[in-house]
């Protein structure tokens, strides 16, 4: 049976000729044209991006490898007695386009225990941090930290051919994707369970082995599995992939950029809004006494939040035009396992009441929820309440998505990224208003 890597360069090197072909024959072809509002708004909807991992249909939601969400959990297969899929599998598909078999799928998660030690030096450096410091910041530091692991660093230092580039760089990204539950489990034990890290167990896959190091029973390591997985990828644009895509675009190797993603995605806008959306619930019952709001009460603190300048976090999307299906996703899961829970209710409730109050407003493009909207749900009821944690478990998730992407970086050799820039007077004579 071949390895995934094997599988790997056979896909690659039968995806370079059209890379190839494209840029030779039809490299001028027209994709869009790049307005005023677009170089000043964030670039939305300029497509100067390529990437074959995902793909975000503003309607429809994300596909992985041409996979719905429900497509993709039905397809790989599952870990024994459990309802979710392998994540190594997932990594396996996001890889090759190929869901792999059973057979395929394990020799992937014997690969990942090889590679999962984590090196002392990064435990010695999140002990000396301060307590206090938010677990992202720990969490890109442990990454960061790591970069004198990379193999492709190295060899790029001995001399390669570029053509060659792709092989260390998919170690780099195996070697990290393994060590990246642990790591997060330790952050959190450590900052938040009285330094009380629990060590792991090779005979689980990772997402059993990650709810162990959680110190969280089953079916915690389900909520783990389905949750790395709809938070692994949202094509290229997004903050996290981009930022990752941009700077392994220099050549750094898979270190320096995923930890420059992670910053990327604690930002409020993006990955951190999984916790504010936790925070400003909890904030909003605690106002309330505990008691379960009326609508009209809940209408009256999502305008209150408006109205102070605000955004209402877990609603609206740069790319997105509906209800997120990994919101979707979740929200079923929670219908299944959680169905009374009090802040499930509210968290529906709020999906009922939001949209509305987001069109009145008549500001965000999309009213309807995203992902983070119902993700604190379902870890706060399975006691991970320190909800300051739960950009983590995103970062963790999202490592998978950019890390495949920057391992096809470097087989179809993508450039050096660099755009262009104008100034603002530019664009007023572009306007004709000089
Ligand atoms: N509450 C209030 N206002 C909102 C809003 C919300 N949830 N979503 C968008 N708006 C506002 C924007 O701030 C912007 O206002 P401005 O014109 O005064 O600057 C206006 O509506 C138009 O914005 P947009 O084109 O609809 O969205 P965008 O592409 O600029 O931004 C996003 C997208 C996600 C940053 C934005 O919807 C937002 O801030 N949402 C809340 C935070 C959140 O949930 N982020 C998580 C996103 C998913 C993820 O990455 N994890």
């Amino acid at each position: 049976m071949a390895t995934l890597k094997e599988t790997l360069f056979k896909k690659i090197q039968e995806h370079r000729p059209r890379t190839t072909r494209l840029v030779k024959e039809f490299g001028d072809v027209k994709l869009g044209e790049v307005t005023i509002s677009q170089a000043i708004g964030g670039a939305r909807g300029v497509k100067c991006l390529v990437t074959d991992i995902s793909y975000l249909d503003p309607m429809e939601g994300i596909r992985f490898r041409g996979m719905t969400i429900p497509e993709t959990f039905a397809a790989l297969p599952k870990v024994p007695g459990c309802e979710y899929p392998y994540v190594e599998g997932f990594w396996y598909l996001l890889l090759t386009g190929e869901v792999p078999t059973m057979e395929q799928t394990l020799q992937v998660v014997e690969d990942f225990k090889a590679r999962a030690e984590v090196p002392r030096y990064v435990i010695d450096l999140l002990r000396t941090m301060p307590r206090d410091t938010h677990p992202m910041t720990m969490f890109s530091s442990a990454i960061l930290a790591m970069q004198r692991e990379s193999i492709f660093a190295k060899k790029y230092a001995e001399g390669m051919s570029k053509m060659d580039y792709w092989d260390p760089m998919y170690e780099d990204c195996c070697n990290l994707m393994a060590k990246l539950p642990e790591i997060a489990a330790y952050i959190y034990r450590m900052k938040y369970k009285g330094d009380t890290p629990i060590a792991s167990n090779k005979d689980l896959d990772m997402g059993g082995n990650f709810a162990h190091m959680m110190g969280i029973a089953k079916p915690y390591d389900d909520v783990a599995r389905m949750y790395f997985i709809l938070h692994s990828d949202h094509e290229s644009g997004n903050v996290s992939a981009h930022t990752t895509h941009l700077v392994a675009s220099a050549l750094s190797d898979a270190y320096y950029s995923l930890s420059a993603g992670i910053n990327g995605l604690a930002g409020p806008l993006h990955g951190l809004a999984n916790q504010e959306v936790l925070g400003w619930t909890q904030d909003f019952m605690n106002k309330l006494g505990g008691k379960v709001p009326t609508e009209e009460e809940l209408k009256k603190a999502l305008w209150d939040t408006l109205n102070s300048g605000q955004v209402i976090p877990g609603y609206g999307h740069a790319v997105l035009r509906k209800t997120d299906p990994r919101y979707t996703s979740q929200m079923e899961f929670c219908q299944k396992n959680l169905p009374d829970y009090p802040l499930f209710k509210l968290v529906n409730m709020i999906y009922k009441v939001a949209p509305g109050v987001l069109m009145e407003h008549g500001k965000a493009k999309n009213p309807w929820p995203n992902v983070d909207a119902q993700s604190g749900v379902i870890q706060w009821y399975y006691g991970l309440t320190e909800y300051d944690f739960y950009t983590v478990l995103f970062g963790v998730g999202r490592a998978l998505g950019v890390l495949a992407n920057i391992t096809w970086d470097r087989a179809l050799g993508y450039a050096i990224e660099r755009p262009k820039s104008v100034t603002t007077a530019m664009l007023e004579e572009a306007a004709g208003i000089t």
